[in-house]
């Protein structure tokens, strides 16, 4: 199939999709939504994406674009980073949310989604049902395939025991996050950055569209709410954020003098309390796993790290929890260690300052022995 516009294939319910439909919504990409259901996506897609995962970008010439970090990379580099704040702790803050978006929110995004079947599982049912094509199986895969992503659940860390405070986190961090947007439409002032992209898969893909989590969003933290919509939104569509006389809009733009609003670092300090034992618990385990087993330059980074490696034990709040120590998190992490380490001796010391103020600045320091890239639509070791 071919099409003279961008073909992004996607699903609503997709978490990682949202990120990368609302990068292309915001920055005026024209393109049209593809369900990974339709047959193209088999025969034109996954062979030179090489994983069946979304999103995924077919460019008007015939390339695949597999990953939305990579889709969003592939425009930012041609049309002059417009999402990158250039001023070094935003640009490092704006980091630090892509990595909460892709990694740090999945348990209350699993949770919200699969432990409330009362509320939401007819509409889970829709849109699992509805990502398949008709054939005799439909039914079974559906469920097959919710089965698959409700145990996907577990491996994030979400079971009996963790549950409640799974919720408590998420609710902090609602909260801190809703003080946040009543003051400013944006994390960093009036335009998206490549930070609120990111968060906006889990905030917008499940925290923000299945009924249970959308009801507690929409009553308990309207600002988020009114983020989540205006991200999926072409204009500005931040009337509350008007000046109180005159009708002026407000100009488009990060914050002035490198901001980071006290807000955003409330905000960051509850993240901080999961994200960090978390990522610190990943890195031993990987590079655990790396010690034992040498991979060459560029061989494939899988998602985990097989059967017997790849859990992260961890504590929050004197309990214990564990999840999938995944790589992936490390190749957003990296980015923000690149971003720290471009930065001059003075700007270091500020942010320094920034990230112990929220208890994060241990992730400056956690690192892999080997670094990430991505080749060919494949996450590699270097
Ligand atoms: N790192 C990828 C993750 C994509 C991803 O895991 N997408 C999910 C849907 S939200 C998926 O395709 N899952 C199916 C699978 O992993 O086979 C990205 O950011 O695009």
């Amino acid at each position: 199939m071919t099409s003279m516009t961008y073909s992004l294939y996607a699903l609503p319910h997709s978490l990682y999709s949202g990120r990368a439909r609302s990068y292309l919504i915001k920055n005026g990409i024209a393109y049209r939504e593809v369900s990974c259901g339709h047959e193209s996506f088999k025969t034109d897609v996954v062979p030179k994406a090489k994983l069946p995962t979304i999103p995924a970008m077919l460019t008007p010439d015939g390339h695949v674009i597999r990953d939305g970090a990579a889709i969003i990379e592939y425009f930012e580099a041609a049309n002059g980073r417009p999402c990158q704040p250039k001023t070094p702790k935003q640009q490092l803050v704006s980091g630090l949310f892509d990595l909460i978006g892709n990694e740090g929110l999945l348990r209350p995004a699993m949770h919200y989604r699969w432990n409330f079947p009362e509320q939401n599982l007819s509409f889970l049912h829709y849109h699992f049902y509805h990502a398949q094509q008709e054939h005799p199986e439909r039914e079974a895969k559906t469920h097959h395939m919710m089965d698959k992503m409700r145990y996907a659940a577990t491996m994030f860390g979400v079971n009996d025991q963790s549950q409640a405070l799974v919720e408590t986190l998420y609710m902090e961090f609602l909260s801190a996050l809703d003080k946040h947007f009543e003051q400013y439409p944006y994390l960093l002032g009036w335009q998206p950055s490549i930070g609120d992209f990111g968060l906006l898969g889990p905030l917008f893909g499940h925290l923000g569209r299945d009924p249970k989590p959308l009801q507690i969003m929409q009553q308990q933290a309207v600002h988020v709410y009114r983020w989540v919509e205006r991200m999926n939104r072409a204009a500005q569509d931040a009337p509350e954020h008007f000046p109180s006389t005159g009708y002026a809009v407000p100009e488009a733009g990060f914050l002035a003098n490198d901001e980071i609003p006290a807000t955003l670092l409330a905000a960051l300090a509850v993240i901080a309390e999961d994200l960090v034992p978390e990522t610190r618990a990943a890195a031993e385990v990987i590079n655990g796993w790396l010690a034992v087993n040498p991979v060459e330059a560029g061989a494939k980074a899988s998602r985990y790290l097989g059967q017997n490696g790849g859990k992260a034990e961890f504590t929050v709040r004197d309990q214990t929890m564990v999840a999938g120590a995944q790589p992936y998190r490390f190749f957003v992490l990296q980015s923000v260690q690149d971003c720290y380490a471009r930065c001059s001796a003075d700007e270091r010391i500020g942010i320094d300052e920034l990230l112990q103020s929220c208890g994060l600045d241990e992730l400056l320091n956690i690192k892999l022995t080997r670094r990430l890239g991505q080749r060919d639509n494949l996450e590699v070791w270097v």
